[in-house]
């Protein structure tokens, strides 16, 4: 039997969603329009006012925010309410220029951990769970969610942040945790640390994962299942919106529900900014509806993806959107051809690989190389020179069938490529560092 955290709101009808929705824009638009400088002057441009938005139809008239705008107004300058009223902060990960800060009223941060709280309950947790946060507390918005939310729900939490490998896993047998959260490269490493100490899929208590804040493909999500025993549920947000649970999924693991009472989602064109049908792909464009100390109106995320409208079989019926294929940062484009690293995951993990790899970009005599670090499995190595060739062939077949071009792959030895904690750090693209 499927549950959920708030019955009502996340299996209303869509013309309750519309109905809430238009009503908490307005009031938004308007609230920022008296409290935001930076953003009435934006509206102001682009000749809007708070009377022009009536509906969720009018959504199209306002103006955009982006990154830029986040660091042109730093640290203060798109806050909704007094500073006073205002009670944490937390902050993105960014490593170049400065990094987005995030304020919160308690209201923001009920809000925020009630979505975490139905992401959790769509897992399939309830107050007999044990949940094991191993995302970072701190700045980094993981921990702080799903905390706040596996308080709600009412598991007992163990919140251990992310690292120490070995705790992690005497934590999961002695205090037999059913659910863990984590970046999906941190639970791949995790997984693979049990299998060495020789735990299997049976011997692990965990039930359920609930996996998020990087890009990871269905093929990693087949593989760290199969070696927990679990099924494993991807969840998404951004500091800007308030973190974790903008997104979550449910028992049909088919995309993620958009928490929709609280933000409207729209997919654009990012080259012409035209908003496009639901259904195809293109950036994610977000506005938050009801959050107060940091409103984000039309902000985009830059994360490339699908919105669908179908039925979905757990019963909720908010908007899903399909697995983020990586933020349109994250493209290479290599001898002019678009590349997403969870393009190579997929060729790795369908021929046998795990999911640690590196990609090496640089440019030589104006051509650009491109070079495929993979790790061995411990099965597969071997010091034949001649097999390790033949491997290494197949699989640069492989990525030319996926990609169109060619990359040089190298084989290592395994365990050589660092192992991650938090988010992934896949690329390695020296034509940016000159
Ligand atoms: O990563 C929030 C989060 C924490 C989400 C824990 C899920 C779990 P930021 O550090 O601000 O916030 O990074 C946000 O991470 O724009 C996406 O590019 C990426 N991202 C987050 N979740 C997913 C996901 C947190 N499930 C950025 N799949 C977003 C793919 C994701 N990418």
């Amino acid at each position: 039997m499927e549950r959920y955290y708030q019955q009502e709101i996340e299996c209303a009808s869509l013309d309750k969603i519309r109905e809430i929705q238009s009503e908490k824009l307005v009031s938004q638009v308007r609230r920022v329009w008296d409290n935001v400088p930076y953003y009435r002057k934006k509206m102001e441009a682009k000749g809007v006012t708070p009377d022009d938005i009536k509906s969720v139809d009018d959504l199209h008239k306002l103006p955009f925010l982006s990154k830029s705008d986040l660091r042109d107004a730093y640290p203060y300058g798109l806050l909704g309410k007094p500073l006073k009223e205002c009670v944490r902060i937390q902050s993105t990960s960014g490593t170049t220029g400065k990094r987005v800060v995030a304020f919160y009223t308690q209201h923001d941060i009920d809000l925020w951990e009630d979505c975490c709280a139905r992401a959790i309950v769509a897992a399939g947790g309830t107050d007999e769970d044990v949940v094991q946060v191993s995302y970072g507390y701190g700045l980094f918005t993981g921990g702080p969610g799903l905390n706040g939310g596996s308080h709600k729900v009412g598991c007992l939490t163990i919140p251990t942040s992310s690292g120490n490998t070995d705790r992690q896993i005497m934590f999961i047998n002695d205090l037999s945790t059913t659910i863990l959260c984590c970046t999906p490269s941190y639970a791949a490493y995790l997984a693979e640390r049990m299998k060495e100490m020789g735990l299997g899929p049976d011997e692990i208590p965990l039930k359920a994962g609930i996996f998020g804040a990087e890009a990871w493909t269905q093929e990693m999500r087949k593989s760290i299942e199969e070696t927990l025993g679990i099924k494993a549920y991807d969840i998404y947000g951004l500091t800007e919106l308030s973190g974790p649970g903008v997104a979550f999924e449910c028992s049909a693991q088919s995309g993620m529900h958009i928490n929709e009472d609280h933000f409207i989602p729209e997919i654009i064109d990012p080259e012409t900014e035209e908003v496009l049908p639901i259904g195809e792909q293109g950036e994610l464009v977000f506005t938050a509806i009801d959050k107060e100390a940091f409103p984000m109106l039309r902000y985009r995320t830059r994360d490339i993806c699908r919105l669908s409208r179908e039925k979905c079989p757990c019963g909720r019926t908010h908007i899903k959107m399909g697995k983020p294929m990586g933020r349109s940062d994250d493209m290479l484009i290599i001898r002019g051809v678009n590349v997403f690293p969870s393009q190579i995951e997929t060729v790795l993990i369908n021929n046998g690989y795990a999911a640690n790899y590196l990609i090496v970009v640089d440019r030589v005599n104006n051509t650009d190389t491109f070079d495929v670090q993979v790790e061995m499995t411990p099965e597969m190595f071997t010091d034949n020179v001649g097999e390790i060739e033949a491997r290494q062939k197949k699989l640069e077949q492989g990525l030319i069938a996926m990609l169109g071009i060619k990359a040089k792959v190298s084989l290592v030895a395994p365990k050589s490529i660092a192992r991650s904690e938090g988010k992934a750090v896949r690329v390695i693209d020296k034509r940016k560092l000159i």
